[in-house]
């Protein structure tokens, strides 16, 4: 695993994202780059143990801020009403005044999109809609001059259906690619012999079967995802050969790195049982060559580079995460646990209660089971979940969607791991006045209306609203760059791929870059903030207040031997009622280093006046 230098690097105990730093920080990293034998092989460990921070060995992918691309909603730059990689080359700036340095892009690559990118034909190729190889460099190029790094996706779970490798494998039983797949006769059906049953009982993330069966060999297929995403069997060691040299052609190129597809799913539990639907995403999660194949991909690949890995990690426990993102066990650096971004969520798209307390709580498992040798993400909001404002904001009025907006960004923001903003978050942008299915194009929502509606099992009005309150289409509306017509996403006098949603009049880039009091200036300073002392990152965090039903105060400190420490306050009013509250212990603002409500007052004593969706940070 990419850790610690081991040639000291005196630049490091500072943020390397500090201008004045980030030169010395570019020669800092780049050393590490050719050092991570040594460093996993732990000659160094004093030395590196020296250099921890409260614990810590110190990464750049520690101290980043991440903010992901959806490149198909992104930026059209050549009219076609589809984002490409031009488009977010226009728009580094923009993302470099916002204050972040990582990008993470979802799928660029050849695909017949079933799935928007995340069912790939050839792993090795851009897809046309977006652009070239050529515009890839230029991107790349252009984001390294600005001094920021991108991760791609890797979706190694399974491949497109229309992948070289399983066009090959359909074509017969012992086709030499038949192994690359998961093939396996279907069982006996007695009302109908011509048609067999499915071979387990496993149910798609897409709904229906898991299962496909194919004509050609008269056996079916294993597809979790959509039937045009069939699993890659990766007990078949080609496979992961394979897979190995497609990330080492990214990683050469320039890349710095993976967010890594449902990756737990990637070892399937021997002999494919039937499995109980109550915890089959778990018993998927956990299968018996997980680990092994973690650390091969790290000890043939990433160990190799100066990498920074993000793991999508459905079914993955809390009690299970350390096993995957502990340095020691050289798999990945970090992986994305569901409970946060869930916890509104009943099954499928249904809304299930939440209380304040109970994302205080999870947050506070977090910080108990990951602990110096592991590492935390934090996020919200991404491509498959609703706009984060309309999710677990205010969006009554106006005024409580900008304020809402950056309450809950100075949380992403202050909390303990690294912080992922989606594109468009940074704007406050909300989800869209779905009203028939006809507005979705996600597939998700097409099979499940078959399963559920088409079936008779939930009226169609109840599907459409629910679909329109978590469906995945919410957030890959076009970004709204301006109040130009498509909201400037796209040049074309045709149509967006997805409607732009129609706030995008008032809800825009350029609107928010030009007012001081917006969510994009409050986002940049409370990115800059994050920046701005290493206790965001590597320090202490405590919840003091767990128990209260609206106010989420905690603490981030950093006492570094021969240094002031450093200590801050923050305190959110998850709540459109203000409320007068104390802070418990003899904690004493001195402060105020950021708030969310113009002209807040500093804070008398222990007693802070907190209105509705109020945020502040206070250093003490
Ligand atoms: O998502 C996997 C996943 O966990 C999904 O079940 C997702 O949470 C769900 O669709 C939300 O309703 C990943 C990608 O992020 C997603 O975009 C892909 O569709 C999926 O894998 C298949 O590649
Ligand atoms: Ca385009």
């Amino acid at each position: 695993m990419p850790a610690t230098p081991d040639v000291p690097c005196p630049h490091h105990t500072l943020s390397f994202l500090k201008i004045a730093t980030l030169l010395a920080a570019l020669v800092c990293s780049s050393g590490a780059a050719q050092q991570p034998a040594a460093s996993q092989s732990g000659v160094n460990t004093a030395k590196a143990a020296s250099q921890l921070i409260n614990g810590y060995a110190p990464a750049w992918w520690k101290e980043a801020v991440v903010y992901q691309i959806y490149p198909r909603s992104f930026a059209d730059s050549n009219g076609d009403g589809i984002g490409d990689l031009n488009g977010i080359t226009q728009h580094l700036d923009y993302l470099k005044k916002l204050g972040v340095n990582v990008i993470w892009l979802s799928p660029h690559y050849d695909s017949p999109n079933a799935d928007n990118g995340y069912d790939i034909r050839d792993y090795r190729k851009v897809m046309k809609e977006f652009g070239t190889m050529a515009d890839f460099d230029r991107m790349l190029a252009a984001i390294k001059a600005r001094h920021m790094k991108l991760i791609v996706d890797l979706v190694v779970n399974h491949s497109s259906d229309e992948h070289r490798w399983f066009v090959e494998s359909r074509k017969s039983k012992d086709n030499p690619y038949r192994d690359y797949y998961f093939w396996r006769d279907g069982k006996p059906n007695a009302s109908d012999p011509e048609h067999p049953l499915p071979p387990n009982n496993w149910h798609s993330f897409f709904s229906g079967s898991a299962w496909q069966w194919d004509d050609i060999t008269k056996q079916f297929y294993l597809h979790l995802f959509a039937v045009k995403q069939p699993d890659l069997n990766w007990e078949n060691p080609k496979v992961r050969e394979d897979v190995y040299s497609l990330m080492k052609f990214w990683l050469d190129k320039g890349v710095d790195g993976f967010r890594m597809d449902v990756i737990p799913l990637i070892s399937k539990p021997v002999g494919l049982p039937d499995l109980d639907p109550r915890n089959a995403v778990e018993v998927l999660a956990n299968g018996p060559h997980r680990d092994e194949y973690l650390q091969e991909m790290n000890r043939e690949v990433l160990s190799k580079y100066d990498t920074m890995t993000v793991g999508e990690a459905i079914g993955i426990s809390l009690k299970e995460t350390p096993k995957i993102v502990g340095s020691g066990r050289h798999e990945l650096n970090m992986i994305f646990n569901f409970d946060a971004v869930r916890v509104n969520r009943g099954e499928f798209y249904s809304e299930r209660k939440w209380t304040l307390p109970e994302l205080k709580a999870i947050y506070d498992r977090h910080a108990t089971a990951l602990g110096k040798e592991d590492w935390d993400t934090v996020f919200l909001s991404n491509h498959d979940n609703p706009r984060l404002v309309s999710n677990f904001g205010d969006t009554t009025t106006d005024e409580f969607r900008v304020r809402s907006a950056k309450l809950i960004e100075t949380m992403l923001l202050t909390l303990r791991g690294t912080p992922y903003i989606y594109e468009g978050d940074e704007l406050g942008m909300t989800n869209y006045p779905f009203h028939k299915l006809d507005d979705f194009n996600d597939i998700e929502v097409k099979n499940a209306w078959k399963e559920r509606v088409e079936s008779g099992r939930m009226p169609e009005a109840e599907f459409i609203a629910e679909s329109a309150r978590f469906g995945r289409d919410n957030s890959r509306t076009p970004m709204q760059w301006s109040s130009a017509a498509n909201g400037g996403f796209t040049t074309a006098s045709g149509k967006p791929w997805l409607p732009v949603n129609p706030n995008y009049t008032s809800i825009n880039a350029k609107a928010e870059v030009q007012s001081a009091d917006s969510v994009y200036r409050y986002v940049q300073r409370a990115i800059a903030l994050h920046h701005s002392s290493l206790a965001f990152t590597y320090g202490d965090y405590k919840d003091l207040d767990p128990e209260h039903p609206q106010v989420y105060a905690y603490t981030r400190t950093l006492s570094t031997p021969g240094k002031t420490a450093e200590r801050f306050l923050v305190l959110l009013n998850w709540s459109e009622k203000p409320v007068d509250y104390t802070i418990p212990g003899d904690i004493k603002p001195v402060k105020l280093v950021l708030s969310n409500v113009p002209g807040a007052a500093a804070a008398q004593g222990q007693s802070v006046n907190l209105s509705g969706w109020e945020a502040r940070v206070y250093s003490y």
